[in-house]
């Protein structure tokens, strides 16, 4: 077939749906994982080593020109890094790399079994690797920056029936560069899966830590703090593995300790004792009082017309409340390592030096099981929302563009999720402010929501009525149609940290724990202490702390994301899963198939093919591209940039009535023809514009 091993979907004539997978598999089948479409790259996960990541192809794609070696990972490190210094063409420097891909699901939407992930966590971390490479930064910042994803991934990763190393968490990584050289780095972290800590479905783990911390932890530790064997933890559902993990567990437990110090922890001092008995051991551990732990964990305290009353809790109510603890400790204590590594990699800078950034995007793919809870549903939303910002980019925005500016253009139709996002985000009537509404609301259940779902959306395009005695309603995803049980929404969405629980952490003599209680996330992403409130008052006894959803929380960090990434200069990696049981060299057409439909990738190479993805205005491309004349003093209009692309031998650009409309591999023709110039061209224009000023 024409064209079958094409390294650029984009340069095919002709394309369709059949030949796309077939030219995606063939390439796959010979280890070529790459593909570009335009600037946008493909990435099948090969579920296994291949030798294309080593030192001199990491040398190889520093500062080169794309169409000279294959596509890879390196090579959108390199553009974004490239386009951060402004070598590339204009737009905004910062740069954000999105990086999509369906995570996984046990029941594909062809109704097979789906089970590992796409790879973007591993994309996420070349991509890293290599940008520190190019930044050429200094080793202990760089070594520094390295070491965070093995720390987070311990704690925010665990192994699902999907995926071994399945991400928990969201995050968005910010590198900052003062000129070429990186200066420091901020995470912020999206959603946690809490409730992973207390339960795991059939097949799954708990975080990676737990297992780490038993196998690798020495007997003398272990003893200190009153830890038992791995098969008594009802969190570890009785559960831990055999030798040869239990070693791999052992040397990754040595990893994160030297990730830990490498990134900048210091050991605290042991203030527990030798200590035995389940409540002693975690009263010790929290460094809290045996018997209030005991109390919190038994009843709850209420006042009536000012009498406080004790009301004893049933075993599911203490359970409950031994999950509460459980969950909020974890919780604290990864939003406490996570703007510990802000503290330690901020730039160490003037405040008035303009730093650069480029950002990387690495969230839970789109999930799709059995059962889908409340999780589900918020990392869902967080895909749509990436699916949209991917529409608005390559056709939403460019479209529009070219009917403003006059140039001739068929449509190029795509499915576009703008509804989809609507039915969740609308206010006052959409999904999450109607559980909102209702989490606010103490009479409610799962099923009154679920009632109210049913009521407003039951003709909605994007929503289906279930019939049952359960919770459960389904949402037309623009991946696919998921069912979600809507059993625990309303406490998981409340998240309410019960008064006696806050006020037993409030008054812990362990520096960490009290800290985390009193002490409020800031906007820099680092633990700001609280007005100091050491002391555990009446109220924190008896009431829930009253606090915003976790979904309005979600929203509101989605909604800065966004803000923050359509300010940017986007490059997009598309991961791909290429069968459903983690096997190399194996590819499942159907598995496929689905992912490139509601990838809307035949769309894309439609418009990369035909399209103009590089716009710049009459007055930054004259401004950038003046030089090549030779010619001082051109002024900043349509003329000057005709005289400029005279000389260029550029074909199949257009004009519209204020910007240029290029196609993606212009770019890079004008990028090379600056470069002819060399240094003494732009010191030459350096002094045209002192000349100006
Ligand atoms: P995900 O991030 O997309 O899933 P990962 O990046 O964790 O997926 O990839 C899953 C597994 O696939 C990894 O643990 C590797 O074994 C393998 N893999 C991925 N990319 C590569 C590669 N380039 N080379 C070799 N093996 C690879 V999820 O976080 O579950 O949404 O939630
Ligand atoms: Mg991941």
């Amino acid at each position: 077939m024409d064209g079958l091993l094409q390294e650029d979907l984009a340069t095919l004539s002709d394309l369709d749906e059949k030949s796309l997978l077939e030219s995606l598999s063939e390439r796959f089948k010979q280890n070529q994982i790459y593909t570009y479409i335009g600037d946008i790259l493909v990435a099948i996960n090969p579920s296994k080593y291949l030798p294309i990541y080593e030192k001199e192809v990491s040398e190889r794609y520093k500062c080169h020109e794309k169409t000279a070696l294959p596509p890879h990972i390196f090579a959108v490190a390199d553009r974004a890094y490239q386009s951060m210094l402004g070598r590339l063409a204009t737009g905004p420097r910062n740069q954000c790399i999105v990086i999509s891909g369906e995570s996984c699901s046990n029941r594909g939407f062809c109704g097979s079994t789906v089970e590992s992930g796409a790879g973007k966590t591993e994309s996420t971390k070349l991509l890293l690797r290599q940008i520190m490479e190019l930044s050429r930064a200094n080793s202990q910042l760089e070594q520094q920056i390295l070491q965070v994803n093995p720390l987070l991934e311990a704690f925010g990763n665990a192994q699902t029936v999907m995926n071994n190393n399945s991400s928990r968490f969201g995050k968005y990584i910010q590198l900052r560069f003062h000129n070429s050289a990186v200066k420091g780095a901020k995470i912020n972290e999206y959603l946690l899966e809490k409730s992973r800590v207390v339960q795991q479905d059939e097949g799954e783990r708990n975080f990676h830590i737990f297992y780490c911390m038993l196998a690798g932890i020495s007997q003398e530790d272990k003893e200190i703090y009153g830890l038992l064997d791995p098969t008594q933890y009802r969190y570890l559902n009785g559960r831990y593995g055999t030798e040869d993990m239990v070693h791999v567990w052992s040397e990754k437990y040595s990893e994160v300790s030297n990730a830990m110090d490498m990134v900048g922890f210091e050991e605290q001092e042991k203030v527990a004792e030798k200590s035995s008995g389940w409540l002693k051991a975690t009263a010790g551990q929290f460094g809290v009082q045996e018997e209030e732990l005991l109390r919190s964990l038994t009843c709850t305290m209420s006042m009536t017309r000012g009498e406080a009353i004790r009301r004893f809790h049933n075993q599911q109510q203490a359970e409950d409340a031994r999950d509460s603890i459980a969950k909020v400790a974890y919780g604290r204590v990864f939003g406490w390592i996570v703007s510990k590594v802000n503290e330690l990699l901020a730039p160490d800078v003037d405040l008035d030096v303009q730093l650069s950034e480029i950002g990387i995007l690495d969230i839970f793919g789109f999930e799709n099981f059995t059962v889908n809870r409340y999780e589900q549903i918020c990392i869902n939303l967080a895909n749509e929302q990436l699916q949209y910002f991917f529409n608005h980019h390559i056709f939403l925005m460019e479209q529009k563009e070219y009917k403003e500016e006059g140039i001739e253009w068929d449509t190029i139709e795509f499915k576009d999720n703008k509804p989809i996002l609507d039915l969740f985000l609308t206010k006052p009537f959409g999904i999450f402010s109607l559980l909102d509404e209702q989490s606010a609301f103490p009479q409610a259940t799962d099923k009154t929501f679920v009632d109210k779902l049913n009521n407003k959306f039951k003709s909605h395009p994007h929503f289906e009525v279930v019939r049952s005695h359960n919770p459960l309603f389904t949402v037309l995803h623009y991946a696919g149609k998921v069912q979600y049980n809507g059993s625990g929404f309303l406490e998981k969405n409340r998240d309410t940290i019960p008064g006696s629980i806050r006020g037993l952490f409030i008054n812990s003599v362990t520096p960490l724990l009290s800290v985390l209680f009193t002490a409020t996330i800031s906007r820099t992403g680092t633990l700001m202490p609280r007005k100091a409130k050491l002391v555990q008052t009446a109220d924190d006894n008896f009431n829930s702390t009253r606090k915003q959803s976790v979904g309005a929380q979600f929203r509101h960090s989605l909604a800065v994301l966004m803000e923050k990434m359509f300010a940017a200069n986007p490059h997009f990696v598309r991961c791909i899963k290429p069968n459903s049981n983690k096997q190399p060299d194996q590819v499942d057409s159907n598995i496929m198939m689905d992912q490139l439909r509601y990838n809307g990738l035949l769309e894309t190479i439609r418009i990369r093919r035909d399209g103009f993805s590089w716009r710049p205005s009459f007055k930054e491309f004259a401004e950038r591209y003046s030089i090549l004349l030779l010619k001082p003093h051109l002024p900043l209009n349509k003329e000057s940039c005709m005289s400029i692309l005279n000389i260029t031998e550029l074909h199949g650009w257009k004009c519209g009535t204020s910007r240029l409309f290029f196609k993606y591999v212009h770019e890079e023709e004008l990028a090379r023809l600056l470069d002819r110039f060399g240094r003494a061209a732009l010191v030459l224009q350096k002094n045209w514009r002192a000349v100006r000023c």
